[in-house]
């Protein structure tokens, strides 16, 4: 195995959707730009590339229509593609969103027998899931929502998806799975409205379940970048509730449509600060790129911008290693005071801060003021790493 630190390796975790490199480029102007993708093609080339595994759509596999012969062929080449090119499966998601049928949503649907159907579609899937050893079930709700406002009773289709997720777990529990769910919010598109538009809905959502430990996130970089969020924080909330499950990486510049470029295109100083974060982080998790490669490329483009969506996440960790290993930004770290936010503001306990006369009375409130916190010196040294500079 390689040591070269810019060369991907099944030990970085990187994994990749079928549907992102077997995007065929339709979109609501044109049509598509490039052939159908055999999804084996898609193992052998991931595989070829130092990917660790691939994950899936029921309906990216299997066609929607497909028989019960057609169903168990498509999964047995899959599985032998897996075998042979070494590939895991650590995450599976449903298609609730494609077909006519979810067209007012799947689990919120307001037609009950849409709803129950949405709930079997991914039973099966959960099944298949399981079989190829994922341990991570992804839930985007893209069609849950509404363009209009009486459209949808928000709390009531809200009783409605706490009731799938109830029903989801239920099911896993009595199978004896060992899997976990991981809702991925997004603000818009395409439905005018999503439930579940951020990460921090999506939060306070699963603390309504009734196995909330089973139920986590999948946050994906231009989700929430498209509602003028910070992505780092939003990961560093998830990792401090324990919630983040799995992660969908890619790249977005700014509040627009839902871009899925190749990660490390886009807001370049977001994704230093998410693999800066992502590195330190107690999260040993897949890298997983969401994106599309544009309809501009060929099926040569599409592997460049798949290979290199590897490639920059490897290119930002070794800046993030250059910038925290430099004295000049440790010195700096301490001038901004950051070790001083690691202390607990009252160790002695609320008596002790009462009796305190220096945290009031005998406190300078104008010397306090005074203080620079030196965070352009900091953040300058950051830019630098980034930029290569240093
Ligand atoms: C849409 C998405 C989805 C989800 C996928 C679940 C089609 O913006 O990001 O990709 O990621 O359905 O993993
Ligand atoms: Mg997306
Ligand atoms: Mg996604």
């Amino acid at each position: 195995m390689t040591t070269d630190p810019l060369t991907p390796t099944p030990a970085h975790k990187f994994t990749f959707g079928l549907w992102t490199v077997g995007w065929q480029g339709q979109d609501p102007f044109g049509s598509a730009t490039r052939a159908a993708l055999d999804p084996v093609e898609t193992v052998e080339r991931l595989a070829g590339l130092g990917a660790y595994g691939v994950t899936f759509h029921d309906d990216d596999l299997i066609p929607f229509t497909a028989g019960e012969a057609t169903r168990e062929q498509a999964v047995k080449r899959f599985r032998t593609a897996l075998d042979t090119a070494g590939l895991k499966v650590p995450m599976a998601t449903t298609n609730l969103f494609t077909h006519p049928v979810f067209k007012d949503g799947a689990f919120t649907a307001n037609d009950r027998d849409v709803r129950r159907y949405a709930l079997r579609k991914t039973i099966r899937n959960i099944d298949l899931a399981v079989e190829l050893g994922a341990s991570v079930y992804v839930a985007w709700g893209g069609r849950e929502g509404a363009e209009s406002g009486a459209a949808k009773d928000v709390r009531t289709a809200l009783d409605r998806l706490k009731e799938a997720f109830d029903l989801l777990g239920e099911y896993v529990d009595t199978q004896g799975y060992d899997l976990r769910f991981a809702i991925e919010p997004k603000p818009n598109e395409p439905r005018g409205d999503i439930l579940l538009p951020t990460i921090g809905h999506a939060l306070a959502f699963i603390d309504e379940l009734e196995r909330p430990e089973r139920v986590g996130l999948n946050p994906e970089v231009g989700h929430e970048q498209m509602a003028g969020l910070n992505f780092a924080h939003g990961i560093a909330q998830a990792l401090w509730h324990g919630k983040l499950f799995h992660i969908d990486l890619n790249g977005q510049t700014g509040i627009k449509y839902d871009q899925d470029l190749r990660f490390g295109a886009g807001d370049l100083r977001q994704a230093f600060w998410l693999v800066d974060l992502l590195e330190s982080a107690d999260y040993d998790g897949p890298r997983h790129f969401d994106f599309k490669p544009p309809r501009t490329e060929d099926a040569a483009g599409v592997w460049a911008s798949a290979a290199a969506c590897m490639r920059n996440y490897l290119l930002l960790a070794e800046r993030s290693r250059s910038f925290r290993s430099d004295p000049e930004v440790r010195a700096a770290l301490a001038a901004s005071r950051l070790p001083e936010l690691a202390l607990p503001t009252a160790e002695d306990g609320l008596a002790g801060l009462l009796s305190d006369r220096s945290a009031f009375d005998d406190f300078d409130v104008e010397a306090a003021a005074r203080r620079g916190m030196a965070y352009e010196q900091l953040d300058q040294l950051a830019l630098e790493h980034l930029l290569g500079a240093r």
